[in-house]
């Protein structure tokens, strides 16, 4: 079966530039929306200029004019939008609604990808303020994709590695400390962390595959449910030296929040999720889900001792 046509909108983001390259080397014809707004941003123009001489093509769009989504929806047949939540929330669900209201329009999409790639929302009710934000956006887009009748599938289910890996899950932080690590509880909850490639390499491997078709993709691999005990072991191991481990109860850490700004609590909220109730790996997938590394055993994907090395 030919390689489906892709648009991917958010091409130039910190996921969206890694499924543009995945989309293209696993042999996808491929589109990226170059938006007028991007203005001077010439590392988003650079981007966009590379992806051109790796064979993508730019369209035209801009969310300011929905028949020119309109326009670059109909050349293809699947879009994927990882547009990031956390950073530009309340602009983040305007967008994407905006995409399903134009992908109805346009009326040929087989597969929609919306920015999920995270912690699966529809298991996040429970979700502590203001964190839970991320998670109601999210199935307020869901619930407009299957109003809407749009063939979907949600990628979920694992932390990024670089923001959660090569700090050894410290907040604040993108590299390992040197002496102490804060330990979240007894640092045994089991949390699901990926190398953002892969995560990219899944979601280009997904969108053809009828077993995924209005089904949840959950990236939880055997071997990279780790706890942050575990984590932080492999980097001991891998640099010689024990850290001074430091634990934080769970009423401390909540306690922390007061007086933070706003992003920062979101954050805590996130984290306490992973690392105090295990939220990414304490239910079963397989009833209306499947699991990244069984459907595709060929994707090798990046144990996380191998991911430390670069730290050290
Ligand atoms: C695991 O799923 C998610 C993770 C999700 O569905 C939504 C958000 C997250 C991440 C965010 C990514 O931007 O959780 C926290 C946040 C990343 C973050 C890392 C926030 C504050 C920090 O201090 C931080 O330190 C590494």
């Amino acid at each position: 079966m030919e390689k489906s046509k892709v648009l991917v909108v958010g091409g130039t983001g910190y996921l969206g530039r890694r499924i543009v390259s995945a989309s293209l080397s696993q042999g996808h014809p491929t589109y990226v929306l170059q938006r007028p707004e991007i203005g001077l941003d010439i590392d988003k123009l650079q981007m966009l200029l590379a992806f051109k001489k790796q064979g993508a093509h730019l369209v035209e769009g801009s969310f300011s004019d929905l028949e020119s989504l309109v326009r670059a929806i109909k050349l293809v047949d699947v879009v994927i939008c990882p547009i990031s939540g956390v950073h530009i929330r309340s602009h983040n669900i305007l967008l994407q609604l905006q995409l399903v209201e134009a992908i109805k329009r346009a009326g040929n999409i087989k597969r929609f990808l919306p920015s999920e790639f995270g912690f699966d929302p529809a298991r996040m009710g429970h979700a502590l303020e203001p964190g839970r934000v991320s998670f109601d956006d999210k199935m307020v887009v869901r619930k407009a994709i299957q109003d809407a009748k749009i063939p979907f599938t949600y990628v979920c289910g694992a932390g990024f590695a670089a923001y959660f890996a090569g700090n050894l899950s410290q907040m604040g932080a993108l590299v390992p400390p040197k002496e102490k690590v804060l330990i979240y509880g007894d640092g045994n909850a089991k949390v699901s962390i990926m190398d953002e490639d892969d995560i990219a390499a899944y979601t280009i491997k997904t969108i053809d595959d009828p077993r995924t078709l209005n089904k949840t993709l959950y990236l939880r691999p055997p071997e990279n449910e780790l706890s942050q005990k575990q984590l932080v072991e492999m980097w001991e191991n891998l640099i010689g030296k024990k850290l001074e481990h430091i634990s934080i109860s769970a009423e401390d850490f909540l306690a922390s929040m007061k007086g933070m700004d706003y992003a920062s609590q979101v954050g805590v909220g996130h984290f306490y999720h992973m690392f105090y109730e295990g939220a990414l790996t304490n239910f079963e997938t397989g009833e209306e889900g499947e699991e990244a590394s069984k459907l595709y055993p060929e994707v090798k994907y990046t144990r996380m001792n191998e991911y430390l090395k670069i730290y050290a």
